[in-house]
């Protein structure tokens, strides 16, 4: 079983065993913390800056091969990159710190996955600096596309250079855990300002927020991606008034989207199977076969009951996708048309 994991790991060019640090010791960037000795006062600081949170899962060393063959030209339409952080830090304001997720290791997960593209989103551990995410997309030939976090300040200039990378969209987080809070003028104002790029507004939230946040994600002047269904309480009915209000949301308005993704953070049925889950995406996908997307959520933040096995996840793909079609739609053509065309 060891050894063909490590022969796993192999085929898709994951890390080696010991490039994970182990929990709690661990730093993101020993070497980088060591060049920024100054004494200790700022070593401490910079030691600070770097270590992994002691609870921070890193990822699945050797998915398995996913049994579903994903169609010709598939995107994984929802993953990170993170650091390194010796080349580009982790923000000041983040909440949490990650193990390294570099783009290296997202490509060869790309290949060993099957799929022929990414869009790479920007996390809230990387603030509004996207470095990390530019990097990765002019690494990419052309095979991945961006979502970028920026602030009001952002120039004309700074977005051009962000769309000439292969930025085509903007973040706006409302998850309480992850940020804080920006009013809504000011999102409101970068809405505006991106609008014109042709980009369009993912926004991530949990359930109980949307009706709160439903009236400004009504007037957002662009395409809306909902991430993760809208982040249901699946132990609620998948016809009941939470997840029918979600379902309200896509059915009023035209323009906004949803990621049929996560299902590891959602299941309480847990993995491999995350049964509870199935009904919402199904649902989704039926409803709106031309404004769903699916993604990995490669390397998986902030998971506190598991690590997902990332082959296991395609697997879910055609549980909630069941007819060619849809997987077609949801996995080629949606994402085409958003990102590449
Ligand atoms: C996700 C989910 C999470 C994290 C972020 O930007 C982020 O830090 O999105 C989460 O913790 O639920 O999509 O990666």
């Amino acid at each position: 079983m060891f050894a063909s994991l490590q022969g796993a790991s192999r085929a898709w060019g994951g890390p080696a065993r010991d490039e994970i640090p182990p929990k709690r010791t661990t730093f993101a960037s020993p070497q980088g913390a060591s060049r920024a000795w100054g004494g200790p006062a700022r070593a401490v600081q910079s030691l600070k800056q770097t270590a992994v949170d002691a609870d921070y899962l890193p990822f699945d060393l050797a998915p398995s091969k996913p049994r579903f063959a994903v169609p010709h030209g598939a995107v994984d339409a929802h993953c990170h990159v993170f650091g390194p952080a010796e080349r580009f830090p982790y923000a000041p304001e983040r909440k949490y710190t990650p193990c390294d997720a570099p783009k290296e290791k997202l490509f060869a997960l790309r290949d060993f996955l099957g799929f022929e593209r990414n869009v790479i989103v920007q996390a809230t551990c990387h603030g509004n600096d996207n470095r990390a995410l530019v990097d990765a997309l002019v690494h990419s030939g052309g095979r991945a596309r961006g979502v970028a976090s920026v602030s009001r300040d952002v120039t004309d200039t700074e977005l051009r250079a962000l769309h000439d990378a292969g930025v085509r969209g903007t973040r706006f987080n409302f998850v309480r855990r992850l940020v804080d809070f920006t009013p809504r003028e000011v999102l409101a104002e970068i809405a505006q300002r991106i609008a014109p790029l042709g980009w369009h507004v993912v926004v991530y939230f949990e359930a109980q927020d949307l009706p709160e946040l439903w009236d400004f994600f009504a007037t957002l002047p662009t395409t809306v991606v909902v991430d993760h269904m809208g982040r249901p309480d699946v132990g609620k009915p998948v016809d009941g008034p939470e997840f029918a209000r979600f379902v309200r949301l896509l059915s009023e308005h035209a323009n906004i989207w949803s990621k049929v993704s996560c299902p590891e953070r959602l299941s309480k049925s847990g993995p491999p199977a995350y049964d509870d889950v199935v009904p919402f995406g199904k649902r989704l996908v039926e409803a709106f076969p031309d404004r769903v997307l699916w993604g990995t959520d490669w390397p998986h933040p902030n998971m506190k009951t598991h690590m997902p096995d990332d082959g296991k996840l395609v697997d879910f793909v055609p549980r909630i996708a069941t007819a060619p079609a849809l997987q077609k739609k949801l996995l080629v053509d949606n994402p085409l048309r958003l990102y590449w065309s």
